[in-house]
């Protein structure tokens, strides 16, 4: 893929339209509609929601070949759409279920030498994100070994068998219009230097149309949302905000519905303080491996998942009528389903 100035494009390969996609992937892809990417330069619209196209064909083969019940039950999933605080996430739900291995969060922890991204992976984009039946005679559910895994996929895209087990679903979302700004910022970085970089005017149509990655947004969010009130034990449903606001009290919630509660000694010993700490947005993102590294997975700068990490800072680069606009979207498809920002 090419710049449009014809410099060759620092656009991450797992972003790029490719030619190396696998025949169905590609039969598929031909029947889609399609529209122009915020970052790749296409997306498709499949089963409601658009992706480009590494995570089609990541998304086809996940849900052709991820077999929850073959391997372990005890499969945590983190679901987000992109700049929720998925990356926050990850550190808070990997410290927990790693603390045993790794009580001390000063010293010899993974999270302070290696990004959240690669501790925890995405299933469509790195475990299935390269897996075609064609070529790869290793099957990707033959590697998992850990039991922490993330997607970006909407619900009604996950793999049957992962919906039909007991693997437990935590679900994060955050206000739409700091998610659309994060996502708007994040995308401007990913950009090459010789690119110019978008203003916000460019993309608030499309976000507002439901054309952001992996969106609509709002239908997103309302898939998870639905099948949290269905299924409270199988699907936790979190906010960003109330993760800021009442730490102390998520982190608890969080680790008893991924079944490792803290016990009265660890509460007194700190346990809870400490990972809270070590997964904080100042403690992450001051770390050498987040401020010069650069991701394995997505060839991606680490320092470009950790911007400011607050809430409401997403009304400081839109104008009134922006913000009118992106809430009177939530109030009609959100709200009369009991879900507020
Ligand atoms: P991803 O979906 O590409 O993985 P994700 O981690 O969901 O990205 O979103 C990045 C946002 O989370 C950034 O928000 P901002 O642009 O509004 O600043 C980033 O700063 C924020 N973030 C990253 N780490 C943390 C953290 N430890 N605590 C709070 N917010 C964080």
């Amino acid at each position: 893929m090419s710049s449009q100035l014809g410099q060759p494009s620092l656009v991450p390969k797992h972003l790029q339209d490719d030619e190396d996609l696998s025949q169905e992937c590609r039969d598929m892809i031909s029947t889609l509609p399609k529209e122009q990417g915020w970052i790749a330069n296409h997306v498709y619209q499949y089963q409601g929601f658009w992706y480009n196209l590494r995570q089609i064909q990541g998304l086809l083969s996940c849900q052709k070949h991820f077999q929850s019940h073959d391997i372990n039950n005890d499969i945590i999933i983190l679901a987000t759409i992109p700049k929720s605080g998925t990356t926050w996430l990850k550190a808070l739900t990997f410290s927990l279920l790693n603390r045993n291995t790794y009580p001390n969060t000063h010293e010899n922890h993974p999270l302070l030498t290696t990004n959240p991204h690669v501790l925890v992976p995405f299933l469509e984009l790195n475990l299935f994100g390269n897996f075609d039946d064609d070529k790869v005679e290793i099957n990707p559910n033959n590697l998992i070994e850990s039991s922490l895994f993330a997607t970006h996929l909407a619900y009604i895209s996950l793999p049957k068998s992962l919906k039909e087990s007991s693997c437990k679903i935590v679900y994060l979302c955050r206000d739409p219009k700091d998610t659309f700004i994060s996502l708007w910022q994040f995308t401007n970085k990913l950009r090459p230097e010789t690119q110019v970089k978008k203003s916000v005017d460019e993309y608030f149509e499309q976000f507002c149309k439901g054309v952001s990655p992996c969106g609509p947004f709002w239908e997103h969010v309302l898939g998870y949302w639905k099948e949290s009130l269905e299924r409270p034990k199988k699907i936790m449903f979190l906010r960003y905000e109330e993760m800021k606001l009442h730490p102390t009290l998520i982190l608890k919630e969080l680790a008893e519905f991924i079944g490792c509660p803290f016990s009265k000694e660890e509460l007194d010993e700190g346990m809870l303080e400490d990972i809270l700490k070590l997964c904080s947005f100042d403690n992450l993102s001051n770390l050498e491996v987040n401020k010069t590294g650069i991701s394995p997975l997505f060839h991606i700068e680490n320092k470009s998942y950790f911007r400011r990490g607050q809430i409401g800072d997403g009304e400081k680069f839109l104008s009134s009528e922006m913000i009118g606009r992106l809430n009177k979207i939530t109030e009609n498809k959100l709200v009369k389903h009991g879900l507020r920002f």
